[in-house]
């Protein structure tokens, strides 16, 4: 079967699915975006609280049952109620929790186990489940019931995350999530997408306007587009950014330096404001090596152009561990970086995943010494470097985190500054919308319950 490796057992024409994530350890365990790039308190946090896989799945295929990060106990619970099909959703590094959810299942007698999401393309997986899905598969999981989607009916569906304050996560802002594009045209080295989504498409865009109407009714303000290239496909870009104006959202997108540039000022008008970009590294030889396919000057531009656009807060996604660098040359990169001005910045260190050419390169060249699954989350070092042992690697992402993070440039100066420069563009709008209207609708949000509009 295209898409998915097959050891499949008969399962009935109506069967009984239930499709999970990795389970929580611990009531708090949700993976927290900024949490894991800012150290101190007090921050805010954007917890993952929604799983934008097994909503699109389940907004396309409504026999199935979906659970998105239970706790341990609650999977057991949902086990006991009988299913002909357990599946998972997951990435690279909660591959030993899902381990141990597999076994669980099969200790309770469910026949047939299926895998999906990034971290299914890991080689231990066909030997833990008996279907493995590569690539979307709204399509796919309709066939077990006998129908199809295809791609052009792949339907939107609703996906909140709260942004709050810490300690104590109070609530402030609802994030509403729109991811519109599958695939990317690019071969960046360590990315996995060219290899699991081969097929570019778009996202109905009736069902994504009928999905931001919704939240613009629940008194949502925020947009956040997870799309790794918005963009890429312009008149679909221009239809969306016309519907985001017209519900008068403001938007966070994640894109490529160039793309942004092309668009910045129709993208500013209809509210773009908070642009998220890959720069990498300061080094041209380093993005070379990488195949980013970008050039440093067009980072450095954005930053330039978006300056003079109030209101605006630009974060970018930031590595280390490039193979010719080493301790003295990544930190001269860092200060480098800071010296540029970026609002906030996400850190990772370099980390080969599956199937991707820098998982080859790497094993071939230099080896990878680590594979423990918790540590794929770009958080450590997991093969042999040839100038930085792991330790000191540790040592340089917190002195990164710590030098482009500081809260009081992000918080102090960062939102400093959008405070008031969104004070100046709206006046007593600000107020309502940013200080009252926000905050009573993250008080009372439930970002655990699928809604259907
Ligand atoms: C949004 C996003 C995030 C979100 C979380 C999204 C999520 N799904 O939970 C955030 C910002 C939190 C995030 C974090 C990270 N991410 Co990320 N992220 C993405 C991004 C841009 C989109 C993923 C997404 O939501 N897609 C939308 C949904 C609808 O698609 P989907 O998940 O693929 O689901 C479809 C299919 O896969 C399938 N499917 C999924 N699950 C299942 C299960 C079953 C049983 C079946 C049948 C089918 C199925 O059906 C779904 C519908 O078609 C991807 C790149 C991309 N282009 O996809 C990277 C990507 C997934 N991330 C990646 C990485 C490296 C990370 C980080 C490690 C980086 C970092 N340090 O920040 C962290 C993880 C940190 C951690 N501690 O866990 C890598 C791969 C990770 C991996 N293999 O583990 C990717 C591929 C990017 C890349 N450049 O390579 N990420
Ligand atoms: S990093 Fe972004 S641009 Fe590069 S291949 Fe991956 S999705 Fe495409």
């Amino acid at each position: 079967m295209k898409g998915s490796s097959n050891k499949k057992k008969v399962i009935s024409s109506n069967p009984k699915v239930l499709l999970c994530t990795a389970y929580r350890r611990f009531p708090g365990d949700y993976l927290d975006y900024v949490g894991e790039n800012v150290y101190l308190t007090p921050r805010v946090s954007f917890k993952r609280k929604a799983s934008p896989g097994l909503r699109f799945l389940k907004q396309n295929v409504p026999e199935i049952e979906t659970l998105e990060f239970p706790l341990w106990h609650q999977y057991v619970r949902k086990l006991k109620e009988g299913w002909d099909v357990v599946g998972f959703s997951f990435f690279e590094n909660e591959i030993a929790e899902v381990a141990r959810m597999a076994d669980e299942a099969r200790r309770q007698g469910v026949r047939e186990l299926w895998a999906g999401g990034y971290g299914a393309l890991d080689e231990a997986i066909p030997r833990m489940v008996d279907r493995v899905f590569v690539g979307a598969a709204e399509d796919q999981v309709a066939q077990a019931f006998g129908r199809r989607v295809p791609q052009d009916q792949i339907q939107h569906p609703v996906m909140t995350w709260p942004l709050a304050f810490e300690p104590g996560s109070i609530p402030y802002l609802v994030i509403g999530l729109l991811y519109t594009e599958r695939g990317c045209p690019f071969k960046c080295t360590f990315c996995q997408t060219p290899v699991f989504d081969r097929h570019r498409f778009n996202i109905n865009i009736e069902s994504i306007e009928r999905v931001v109407r919704h939240y613009h009714k629940r008194g949502i303000t925020d947009i956040l587009i997870l799309d790794e290239i918005f963009g890429i496909s312009p008149q679909f870009a221009d239809k969306l950014t016309l519907i985001l104006a017209r519900y008068k959202m403001r938007w966070w997108a994640q894109s490529r330096a160039a793309l942004f540039l092309r668009h910045l000022d129709t993208w500013y008008e209809r509210g773009l404001r908070f642009p998220l970009i890959g720069v990498e590294t300061m080094s041209q030889r380093s993005l070379d090596s990488i195949s980013k396919s970008q050039k440093l000057e067009e980072a450095l531009e954005l930053v330039r152009r978006t300056r003079e656009k109030p209101g605006m807060y630009r974060m970018v996604y930031y590595m280390i561990g490039y193979e010719h660098e080493t301790v003295e040359s990544t930190l001269e990169d860092v200060r480098s970086l800071k010296s540029v001005g970026f609002d906030a910045h996400q850190v990772n260190i370099i980390t080969p995943f599956p199937k991707t050419p820098l998982w080859s390169d790497i094993q071939k060249n230099y080896g990878i010494f680590d594979r423990t699954y918790r540590h794929y989350d770009a958080k450590y070092l997991v093969w042999n470097h040839p100038h930085i042992s792991a330790s000191a690697m540790h040592y340089l992402l917190n002195t990164t985190i710590a030098t482009l993070n500081k809260p009081f440039d992000i918080y102090g100066k960062g939102f400093a500054r959008l405070i008031r420069e969104r004070f100046a563009s709206d006046g007593l709008r600000f107020i309502w919308r940013d200080v009252i209207k926000a905050p009573s609708v993250a008080a009372t949000f439930n970002h655990r319950r699928q809604v259907f509009p």
